[in-house]
């Protein structure tokens, strides 16, 4: 090999090699850039089902201790969103229920003193929110509780 070849240009095979190497990082640039978009993707299921469930909570809150929707008799417990007209569910969200349990009557020492149901227990609910959405074709979950005190 002498000058000449060397500044005849490329051979098929150094070709071939830089068409590979190119494909190669087309091809990982491609695969980064669907993993970020599942990424962003999960991650704005997952908020708008975190919005949902303290838009919940607020709507919760404001009703009275003995209001129906925070009753905690086995025929009515748990309740779900199609209960509340008012609660809107973006299109990821499946269902969002709540399960409330009355401290005076769940038979658990809830406040730790080993007495169980005990006057000081009465006047408090407890209420476990549950957002059921789909992201990517798995069912996932956001969870809250907030405890709900007879005033
Ligand atoms: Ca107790
Ligand atoms: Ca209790
Ligand atoms: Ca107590």
């Amino acid at each position: 090999m002498n000058m000449m070849d060397d500044t005849k240009g490329f051979t098929l095979i150094e070709v071939l090699i830089a068409v590979v190497v190119f494909a190669i990082g087309i091809l990982s640039l491609y695969t980064m850039q669907i993993v970020s978009m599942k990424v962003n993707s999960n991650a704005n299921n997952m908020t708008r089902a975190a919005i949902a469930a303290s838009d919940t909570v607020e709507q919760l809150m404001q009703l009275g201790f003995n209001d129906s929707e925070l009753d905690d008799n086995a025929a009515n417990n748990p309740h779900d969103d199609s209960e509340v007209a008012s609660l809107v569910l973006p299109d990821s969200v499946s269902s969002i229920v709540w399960n409330v349990v009355n401290w005076s009557s769940d038979g658990t020492d809830n406040d730790g003193d080993s007495s169980v149901d005990e006057p000081d227990e009465s006047g408090m609910k407890q209420v476990n929110v549950t957002v059921n959405y789909v992201s990517f074709s798995t069912a996932k979950q956001v969870a809250v509780q907030f405890l709900k005190i007879e005033l």
